[in-house]
């Protein structure tokens, strides 16, 4: 058989940024994030799980059409996620595995690819894999298990997509380091792990006003990944606990009810000052880690000159200069004309909120 899933990716307005470090090996976060579901960028995966043949499982694997061998960074990512899956769903390890993974959105375009490649992967093995047919709909556990793969992926999972709130499960003290796994029975241990899982806040339709464009700018400098950027945070950033319990104490709730009461110019504010301080955080890593640059500058400057006299727009950044912006369908016109002044006609997309993942008959073969 094979079995094909469509994830779509998806954008924090709260941030992820950092692993509890008792939970490293399991992706357990140190705080909560808040994402909007993004329509139109979405990864297509079909998979094919055959009873094993050798020792290990095999892995045959294509992305975007290319074979992905055994040497690169991609394949030791999925052989790695395969192995802490199988600690907790052994039968994962009887299977042969045959996966071609493509993304409608080019890679290279700066769109993070990882959130809604590894969802669209779990989404696929879920039903493909028999054993697994009792979690299909569970979207809660499925999304701990794209954790698994890559913390962004939680977040890609939930089917009815719209506004996610991905818990992290376990509190985060960096005074209390001893708060460790290795003391606790495995039932406990697994509790925890499931603790950190996904699940929509408000349905796509809650707000379908809302206009979200990519912007792409353009760079030539190499930057630190996402992965080793944010565990330098967590050990060097001496702020790094207070602003942990800062957004997760405050932030939060507000985001939350600035979305509950489609309140744009409240909840601009909080997306803005949320993505400033993950750079705050960013900068006040050692050695910094500096992924904004003068264009990022530019479109920072720009959206607070539009919201001069009203607030129109708002901003946030990732782990690279690229921005995404937010609007309400009257005024993105002029934000996304404001926007290709800066960055050139043809490096915005606009999208909006969409839907979660799902089983798809279209197969890649
Ligand atoms: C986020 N980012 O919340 C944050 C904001 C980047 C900045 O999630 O190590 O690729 O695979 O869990 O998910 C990027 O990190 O890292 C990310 P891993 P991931 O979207």
């Amino acid at each position: 058989m094979t079995t094909t899933a469509i994830a779509p990716t998806n954008i924090a307005i709260l941030k992820y940024w950092g692993k509890n470090p008792a939970w490293e090996e399991y992706l357990i976060p140190t705080k909560s994030s808040i994402s909007f579901t993004v329509d139109k960028l979405f990864t297509r995966t079909t998979i094919e799980a055959k009873p094993r043949g050798g020792a290990k499982p095999g892995i045959q694997f294509t992305l975007n059409g290319g074979r992905i061998t055994p040497s690169m960074k991609e394949y030791e990512y999925v052989e790695d996620f395969l192995e802490r899956v199988g600690a907790f769903f052994p039968f994962v390890r009887n299977y042969d595995y045959r996966i071609a993974s493509e993304n409608n959105f080019p890679t290279s375009a700066g769109f993070a690819s990882s959130a809604s490649g590894f969802a669209a992967m779990v989404k696929a093995m879920a039903g493909e894999i028999p054993e697994f047919s009792p979690i299909m709909d569970d979207d809660a556990k499925l999304s701990a298990i794209a954790r698994l793969g890559s913390g962004s992926a939680t977040r890609s999972i939930p089917s009815h997509g719209g506004v996610v709130l991905w818990e992290r499960g376990v509190e985060f003290d960096l005074r209390d380091p001893q708060k460790q796994s290795s003391r606790m029975t495995k039932a406990a241990i697994e509790k925890a792990i499931f603790s950190s899982c996904a699940r929509t806040v408000f349905a796509p339709d809650h707000w379908p006003e809302l206009s979200i464009m990519y912007v792409k700018v353009k760079t030539e400098e190499k930057k630190v990944k996402s992965r080793p950027g944010m565990k330098a945070s967590v050990d060097t950033n001496p702020l790094y606990q207070a602003w942990v319990d800062y957004e997760e104490a405050i932030v939060r709730e507000q985001m939350l009810g600035a979305i509950r009461n489609r309140d744009f110019a409240f909840l601009s504010e909080l997306i803005m000052k949320a993505s400033n301080n993950l750079h705050q955080i960013c900068f006040g890593t050692y050695p910094p880690l500096v992924y904004l640059n003068s264009t990022s500058v530019d479109i920072i400057r720009a959206v607070h000159a539009l919201n001069e006299g009203g607030v129109k727009a708002a901003y946030t950044f990732d782990a690279g200069p690229n921005a995404v912006v937010f609007a309400l369908g009257k005024d993105s016109p002029e934000v996304e004309g404001t926007l290709e002044g800066i960055v050139g006609k043809g490096n915005v997309t606009a999208t909006r909120v969409g839907n979660g993942s799902r089983l798809s008959s279209d197969h890649l073969f």
